[in-house]
């Protein structure tokens, strides 16, 4: 394994040797750091900020952070502690960068060089969105998105719009959003998202807004640059606008996560190739497992418990390997049937990379 580069300081907790440190604000999980029950540790999940995480301060007194909520018939601030008294409610969701895979894209767009550990199987705790709306009379009329915006203190002398943390997703999303304030049975650590932090189930990573300060039902998308512009499916090469699809929806994925060469030799023999499958929005109905590159396929087993459509599980199908050179592949399929695609669409921004093909994983077996 390379050398781990060392954690910047509002992440000197996490565990250095299982993280890939590509930069002070892109940190991703090692493929054989996944572990196979499911659950992503707070210690090994990945993080990406967009700007600089604020100060540690913000989470010494959690329930006293404020939010805004508008766009429903009574408009008003609500501290955590309020919150907590309109509801609780526990999902396991796979937090995944919408760059996940950006490594493995043929065009080598710009961006983090994510390879798979640009995401995790959390839980979190928090109360539903829905509740809120109600306790606050509802909808105010005319919304069609719900956006959230990041609490980060921003940058002086630049137009706040090309640098908040802001984004719109269809207000249908609400139906099964949360706002969590706490992950894996802890208070939520500020490095992802404490004091409170909307939750997305299904949405890729930059929809689940850290920090968040203010809940707005809208009639129109955020106009902040990451909204308009960024996080766009937009052809390679050209920029992307609001034509261009945002990056909302995650599709039906897996990869493989052993045996993984950085672990060290793999000798022949029976071995237990597994690795982790999720359905997006979606159920996930099985996993497909070849050693030969895609050629040959079999169907994996799907390992502990089911937690629910927006988790990932944990796939394992035992095989003889023998010496020489192979390549582990997984495909994974939803309930509606929808495969996980061979090979994803190229673009820009290098978002959704869901092909099973270039995230298969070469092994040497001697
Ligand atoms: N939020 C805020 N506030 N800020 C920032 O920066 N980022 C994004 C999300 N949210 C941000 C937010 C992104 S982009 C992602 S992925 C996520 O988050 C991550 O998380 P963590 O916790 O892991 O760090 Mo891509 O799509």
């Amino acid at each position: 394994a390379a050398p781990a580069r060392s954690l910047p300081p509002y992440v000197d907790w996490k565990d250095a040797e299982q993280m890939i440190v590509h930069t002070g604000t892109t940190i991703e999980t090692r493929r054989s750091a996944f572990g196979t029950s499911i659950i992503t540790p707070a210690e090994r999940l990945y993080i990406r900020n967009n700007l600089p995480a604020p100060e540690v301060g913000i989470v010494a007194d959690p329930d006293a952070w404020a939010m805004a909520v508008e766009g429903v018939q009574q408009p008003r601030y609500l501290t955590v502690r309020e919150l907590k008294a309109l509801g609780i409610e526990t999902v396991a969701t796979v937090l995944q960068c919408s760059g996940n895979g950006r490594g493995y894209f043929a065009g080598k767009p710009s961006g983090t060089k994510w390879t798979v550990g640009a995401a995790g199987c959390v839980l979190w705790s928090g109360v539903p969105v829905r509740n809120v709306v109600a306790a606050l009379g509802g909808l105010a009329g005319g919304a069609r998105f719900m956006t959230g915006t990041g609490g980060e203190k921003l940058p002086e002398g630049l137009d706040p719009r090309s640098v908040m943390v802001e984004r719109s997703v269809p207000l249908k999303a609400m139906q099964d959003a949360l706002l969590a304030w706490e992950m894996n049975g802890e208070p939520l650590h500020h490095a992802h998202g404490g004091p409170l932090r909307l939750v997305v189930p299904g949405y890729s990573g930059v929809n689940n807004i850290k920090y968040i300060k203010r809940l707005a039902f809208t009639a129109a998308e955020s106009d902040a640059a990451i909204q308009k512009t960024g996080y766009r499916m937009s052809p390679p090469g050209t920029k992307g606008d609001p034509s261009h699809p945002s990056v909302w929806e995650m599709d039906v994925k897996s990869w493989i996560n052993g045996p993984a060469p950085e672990t060290g030799p793999l000798r022949a023999g029976w071995v237990q190739v597994h690795g982790v499958a999720m359905g997006g929005t979606r159920p996930l109905r099985r996993v497909d497992v070849s050693i030969d590159g895609g050629q040959t396929w079999r169907e994996a087993r799907l390992v502990g418990p089911d937690l629910g459509r927006f988790a990932w599980r944990q796939f394992v199908l035992p095989v003889q390997l023998p010496p020489g050179q192979h390549v582990l592949a997984s495909r994974a399929q939803d309930t509606q049937f929808n495969w996980q695609v061979e090979t994803s669409p190229e673009n820009a921004g290098g978002y959704l990379n869901s092909g099973w093909r270039s995230h298969a994983l070469p092994i040497t077996v001697a």
